[in-house]
C-alpha cells in the first residue's frame, strides 16, 4: 500500500491548548512541531505537513473570510496532497464544515474536520485520538488508490459524519457531535468500519475539475419562531433587515402560525425576492409542509422546504447558493436540490 500525504490545517480552537510549563496557564501548541510532540504519528502510513492559519482562531470568531481562506489553502495544495485535516474549534465547526462542503466544487479527496473539547496538551484530552483517527482516515485509500472518504467529513469520539449533516450539540460531553438526520459514514471501534454506501463515491473526473466558489452572501438572517412573536419583530427581520435570504426555524414537521399577519409577512418578503427556508427547530426528522394546515401556509406562500437540513447547513447553503447571483427560478432550483447530500429527499 502506498503511504498516503495529508495536509493538516491548523485554524485555532481547544485542540490547539497546553498547559506551559512555567505558567501553568493554556497556551497555543505548535503543531509544526507534531512529530516531536506525538512520536507515535511517525507508525501511520502517512507523511504529515502542518499549515497554520495566522492568527489561529477561537472557533467563535470564524467569519466567511477564513472560509475562503480555508478553502484557498486546499485549492493551492489539492494537487500536492492526498488529503485534508483541519483542526478547528468545536463551537462552530458545524459551520465550516458545511460551507466548505459547498464551496469545493467536484472534491474528490477527504477533507476531514475535527478538534477537541480538552486540549490536547492535557492529560485527559480527547484531542489525540481525534486527530490520530482523522489523519488515518484522511490517508485511507482502497487497493486503487482511491480515497475512501472523498468527501468533507467530521471525525469526533469514534464517529465520521457528513460535515454539512453535523450540530454540535453539547458544550460538555465528549461526543459533541451529532447528525440526527444521516448515519454516520464510520463508526470506530478496535477497527474503523466505513459505512461505503452512505459515502459520495470517488470519482477521477471530478477530481480533475476541482475548483472552489469563493462568494458568500451573508445577506442572511435566522427566524427563530416562538410563541407570542410580535408582528413587528418579524417585520424588521424579514423586510427591513435587507436580508437576501431568511432560514425559518419553524416548529415540528414545518409548522407556524396561520395568523394573516404572519402569513402575509412572509408572503411580502417572498414577492420581494427574498429567498426564505424553512427548517425545524426539531433536531430529529424532516419538515412535511403538506401535513398540518400550519405548513400549508407557508408552502403554498412560496417557502422553500428544508427538508432535514441542519441550521449549519441551510445557513451556508444559502450563503453559498446566493453568492452566486443567479436568476431567482435557478437560485430556489439550488436550494431545492441536495448538492452535496446536505438532506434527505
Ligand atoms: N471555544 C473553542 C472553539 O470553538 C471550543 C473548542 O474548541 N472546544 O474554538
Amino acid at each position: 500500500m502506498k503511504r498516503s500525504s495529508i495536509l493538516i490545517i491548523y485554524t485555532g480552537g481547544t485542540i490547539g491548548m497546553k498547559t506551559d510549563e512555567a505558567t501553568g496557564a493554556l497556551v497555543p501548541f505548535d503543531f509544526s512541531g507534531i512529530y516531536e510532540e506525538f512520536p507515535s504519528l511517525k507508525r501511520l502510513k502517512v507523511d504529515l505537513e502542518v499549515l497554520t492559519i495566522k492568527p489561529p482562531i477561537d472557533s467563535s470568531n470564524v467569519s466567511t473570510e477564513n472560509w475562503v481562506d480555508m478553502a484557498r489553502l486546499i485549492r493551492d495544495n489539492y494537487n500536492l496532497y492526498d488529503g485534508f485535516v483541519v483542526l478547528h474549534g468545536t463551537d462552530t465547526m458545524s459551520y465550516s464544515a458545511a460551507a466548505l462542503s459547498f464551496m469545493l466544487e467536484n472534491l474528490s479527496k477527504p477533507v476531514i474536520f475535527t478538534g477537541s473539547q480538552i486540549p490536547i496538551g492535557i492529560l485527559r484530552t480527547d484531542g489525540r485520538e481525534n486527530l490520530i483517527t482523522a489523519i488515518e482516515i484522511a490517508g485511507a485509500h482502497n487497493e486503487k488508490g482511491e480515497p475512501l472518504v472523498p468527501e468533507v467529513a467530521l471525525y469526533f469520539q469514534n464517529k465520521l459524519m457528513r460535515g454539512n449533516r453535523t450540530t454540535k450539540f453539547s458544550a460538555e460531553a465528549l461526543n459533541a457531535f451529532a447528525s440526527f438526520n444521516y448515519t454516520a459514514l464510520a463508526d470506530v471501534g478496535v477497527n474503523i468500519q466505513y459505512n461505503t454506501s452512505a459515502i459520495m463515491p470517488y470519482s477521477a473526473e471530478k477530481n480533475s475539475e476541482f475548483y472552489i466558489s469563493e462568494s458568500l452572501c451573508n445577506d442572511i438572517v435566522v427566524v427563530k419562531l416562538f410563541p407570542g412573536i410580535r408582528p413587528a419583530t418579524l417585520r424588521s427581520m424579514l423586510l427591513e433587515s435587507g436580508a437576501r435570504g431568511v432560514v425559518l426555524e419553524t416548529y415540528g414537521a414545518g409548522n407556524a402560525p396561520t395568523s394573516e399577519w404572519f402569513v402575509d409577512l412572509v408572503k411580502e418578503a417572498i414577492d420581494r425576492g427574498v429567498v426564505v427556508v424553512n427548517i425545524s427547530q426539531c433536531k430529529d426528522g424532516m419538515v412535511q409542509m403538506h401535513l398540518y394546515e400550519t405548513g400549508l401556509a407557508l408552502q403554498e406562500a412560496g417557502v422553500v422546504s428544508g427538508q432535514d437540513m441542519t441550521i449549519e447547513a441551510a445557513v451556508t447553503k444559502l450563503m453559498y447558493v446566493l453568492g452566486k447571483n443567479l436568476p431567482l427560478s435557478e437560485t430556489l432550483q439550488l436550494m431545492r436540490t441536495p448538492l452535496r447530500g446536505e438532506f434527505t429527499m
